[in-house]
Parts: C-alpha cells; structure tokens; sequence
C-alpha cells in the first residue's frame, strides 16, 4: 500500500478514534442537540456533526497525505492550506451518518471515500470537479461504526476487514477478517412509513417479502430499520441482508435521500468488495457518474441475490412503461 494511503487511513482511524470517544461523553459533556444551523443540505446541524467534522478536518490537514477533503457538513472542498505540505489523495466523509439517533443514544457511524487526486492537477490546486470521480476509482472505503462497541470497517480494493477499539487499551484489534456478504438472506432494511410513496418495483418487492410464506417467495422475511445506513450496513456485513433507501414520489426533484459521494459510494465498495450487489434500482452504484459533491441517489444495496432481483423488477417496470 503506498506511504501516503497508509498515513491517511491511519489518520483517519485516529480520528474516528476521538469521534467515538466524544459520541460516549453524550450529554456529559453537553454534546447532545442541535445547532441553530442548517449545512449545505437545509438539515439542521446537530452539535456532534460540526464537532466530527472539525476533528476529521483538523486530523488531516497537516499530514501531507491530502490535496483536499470534502464532508457532508461543508458546501465546498477544503483545500490544504499552503502552509502544510500537499498530498496526492482526496478525502470525502459523512463525520455522524444516523444522526437523528444521536439525541436517543442509537447506532451512529463516521462514512469515508478515498479518491486520488488526478495527475492533471499536479501543478494546480484541486477543484471541486475533480472529486466527481466514479465510485468505482475510490482507492479505499470505510466506516467506524458507534454502537455497544467501535468497529472500524475497511476495503483498499482487496476485501473487507473490520478492528474493533479496545477502549482500554487505545488500539483497534482486527477482529473481522474477509467480512463477506451471504449471497442470500431473508431480512430487509427499509423506513416502512414510506411505503406508500415508493415506485411500483419496491412497493411490489416488499410487498411479496410482507406476505411470506404465502406469497410467491414462500419464505417468511424479517426487517430490520435502524434509522442508520452504517447501523444497517453492519448487520448486511455480518449476517446477510438488503437495506433500501429507495427514490420516493415525495421529492421528484431528486433521486433519493442519500449522497452518493460520501454515502453511496463508499458503503457501495465495502458491500461489493465483501461479495454483495449495489445500485440504485437500475445502475451499479459504482458507475453512476457524479455531477455534483452532495448529489442524492436512491440506494439498494446488500445480498446479491435479493438486490438483483430487486433490480430485475426495477428493469421490469422500465421495460413496461417505457
Ligand atoms: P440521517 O439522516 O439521520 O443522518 O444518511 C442519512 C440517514 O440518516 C441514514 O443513515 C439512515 O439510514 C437514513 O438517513 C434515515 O432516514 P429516515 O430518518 O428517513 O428513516
């Protein structure tokens, strides 16, 4: 792995290291609630948002592994400033992804993309287009998830591992090795109060998971809803499942609620890399060309199995309505 990947995760995961840390100060420190700010997306920030995204911004900056990072929480790029040596690599994050459970003490996680900076931009500062690379360039993804413990998860293109934090001892241990996906499962993940305003192909997906044995899948599915993509995600990587977070007639104006670049994406290599499908109904996640750093895509993702099918009545649903 070259040096300057190796400093970035190692940095990263220092960071997230500190996340956690404040994340179980919670109302201790007074870290719970919200800012009487919106960020970029006209989402209300919370307080433990803008604080992880300063601890991520502040850990990377110096390292001289960064030409630039790019959050949820910021409307533009940050570039490194000059006074710092520049690095070949660009970072994009979620800092608190679930951030609606900070305040019920719920699952919350921390979203990385790593994109290398293109060898055009060399002898210039980067752009915010030159972060509209197709996920499928990423050089590395990963989340920490903060739950009952704090399990960074990790691909450089070569699989999927995952350390969990001794809290004791300050160091992650790799407890995860090869995470994979089972081809098939019988769970869902999906905020069943949208049904009503998803398109036919998911309504009718669910719909046939709903009905059971009884029904044309004659198995019975559990569901699961977390109200956290890395909450979620874990329990796809560890036991199977498919989590939808699909388009819903609600909001014409955009393909789904989650963000491809910090969002999608990663958790789109980790779930490939781990042996399981991603896309948003009809395209792979990983190809799906970036117009915009907080552009929305709707997400299916998970067992092979159920997202191509998933993705069949999708095709299905074109091919009839034209
Ligand atoms: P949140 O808005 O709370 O940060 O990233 C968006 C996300 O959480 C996902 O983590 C989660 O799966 C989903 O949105 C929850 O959305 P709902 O509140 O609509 O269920």
């Amino acid at each position: 792995m070259p040096a300057q990947l190796r400093l970035l995760i190692e940095v990263v995961a220092r960071a997230c290291k500190l996340i956690s840390h404040t994340v179980g100060k919670g109302a201790l420190d007074n870290l719970l609630g919200q800012l009487d700010i919106e960020n970029v997306q006209g989402e209300i920030q919370k307080k433990l948002d803008v604080i992880s995204n300063d601890i991520l911004l502040e850990a990377n900056e110096w390292g001289g592994h960064l030409a630039a990072l790019a959050s949820e929480e910021m409307e533009t790029i940050h570039l490194i400033p000059h006074r710092y040596p520049k690095g070949e690599y660009q970072l994009v994050y979620d800092p608190i992804d679930g951030s609606s459970n900070i305040d019920v003490n719920g699952i919350v996680g921390t979203i990385f993309s790593v994109l290398r900076a293109p060898e055009e931009a060399s002898g210039r500062e980067v752009t915010e287009q030159d972060f509209l690379q197709l996920g499928r360039n990423q050089v590395a993804a990963g989340y920490a998830i903060y739950g009952p413990q704090t399990v960074l998860v990790l691909t450089v293109g070569t699989g999927v591992f995952g350390v969990t934090l001794d809290r004791e001892m300050g160091s992650w241990m790799l407890t995860h090795e090869r995470m994979s996906i089972p081809v098939s499962t019988r769970e869902f993940a999906i905020n069943m109060s949208n049904a009503r305003h998803w398109a036919p192909p998911v309504q009718r997906y669910i719909n046939e998971c709903l009905v059971g044995q009884t029904g044309p899948r004659g198995v019975d599915f559990n569901m699961r809803w977390m109200a956290s993509m890395v909450g979620d995600v874990h329990s796809n990587l560890t036991r199977g499942g498919v989590f939808l977070y699909p388009w819903d007639a609600r909001h014409t104006d955009r393909a789904g609620k989650l963000r491809l670049m910090y969002e999608a994406n990663p958790i789109g290599m980790l779930v490939e890399q781990a042996g399981g499908a991603a896309t948003d109904g009809l395209r792979r996640i990983l190809d799906i060309t970036p117009t915009g750093l907080h552009q929305r895509v709707g997400v299916i993702l998970g067992s092979r199995e159920e997202v191509e099918r998933i993705t069949c009545y999708h095709r299905e649903d074109t091919a009839s309505t034209g």
